[in-house]
């Protein structure tokens, strides 16, 4: 199958097949610990090696057009398919914001269930715990006009489930850890991170992994204006950094005006991987690295971005 077949089969798909697909992958997640062909998972920490190609994409909230343009500028399936070591790693926030949520569902799913070794999805604040939803959540409305009241709420229902398996970070030992939206405060050992989900809410840990952002010029971490999460500054980063052993932390979830921007001394990648209102950005951007590039900062990854 190529992309173009695969964005076909999710405009078309019927509701029964969406929602199986849906709890296929939530068994194939709730399953996956330890070895995974090269990946190894600890809790919902999943750990890359550092051999092979990682292609990296931020926020796609609904936004189907760009998702189609990385995986054949990527020509990832063709890759993947063949046994070429390259994997794809989604840094959450998949649907709200545009009108293809459930299409994007769709793809994204269907490479996970094709090459399960080769796909990582992150959890980002659109796919959060219930008890701190994102809003606008309008992924409930475009699965309902796509497959009905009865069907579609049946659809967004095992959506809601198979969140809590979505993956809170991943780690390319000694490079850069991959996670939605910022640096926490109090993880003080790999394992914090690992099983944020179970101490979830009683530790912030999780929520800041979903909600933070990166702010210049400040020491700690203030209350953020979403009101959820943080605003970090460079010492914590430094000291997340340390803690899970990585020279760069990967994110996405702020729209960047060039699809891309690195914060906190060049310590920090953003990347913001959609086009298309609401958002203003002119370019969207995702990564596509080499996971054996050497990486002592967020700087030597400014090479491997691509823009468009
Ligand atoms: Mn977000």
């Amino acid at each position: 199958m190529d992309p173009g077949q695969l964005v076909e089969e999710a405009m078309k798909v019927k509701a029964d097949a969406f929602t199986e697909l849906v709890n296929e992958v939530k068994s194939l997640l709730a399953g996956e610990e330890g070895r995974v062909g090269e990946l190894e998972v600890i809790g919902r920490l999943v750990k890359l090696p550092d051999e092979g190609e990682a292609v990296i994409v931020g926020d796609i909230h609904g936004d189907l057009k760009s998702l189609y343009h990385v995986l054949r500028d990527t020509d990832f399936m063709r890759r993947a398919q063949e046994g070429e070591p390259i994997y794809a790693v989604f840094l959450g926030d998949y649907a709200d914001r545009g009108i293809r949520g459930p299409e994007v569902y769709y793809v994204v799913l269907k490479l996970k269930e094709m090459y399960p070794d080769r796909v990582v999805l992150l959890r980002g604040n659109h796919e959060g715990p219930s008890d701190i939803l994102a809003m606008p959540h309008d992924l409930p409305f475009h699965i309902i006009s796509k497959f009905g009241r009865e069907e579609g709420v049946r659809a967004y229902k095992a959506l809601r489930e198979l969140w809590g398996f979505f993956f809170t970070a991943a780690l390319v030992k000694d490079k850069v850890i991959m996670l939605h939206g910022g640096a926490p405060t109090t993880v003080r050992r790999l394992e914090d991170l690992a099983f944020a989900h179970e101490k979830h809410p009683r530790e912030p840990i999780l929520e800041e992994v979903l909600w933070s952002d990166p702010e210049e010029g400040i020491t700690g971490a203030y209350p953020s204006w979403r009101g959820a999460g943080k605003l970090f500054g460079p010492d914590v980063t430094k000291r997340f950094l340390s803690v899970v052993g990585a020279r760069a932390l990967v994110r996405g979830h702020e729209p960047c005006p060039a699809g891309y921007k690195l914060n906190h001394e060049d310590l920090i990648m953003t990347v913001f991987s959609r086009k298309g209102p609401p958002y203003f950005n002119e370019q969207a951007a995702y990564l596509w690295v080499p996971l054996s590039a050497q990486v002592l900062s967020a700087r030597d990854l400014e090479k491997w971005v691509r823009t468009f």
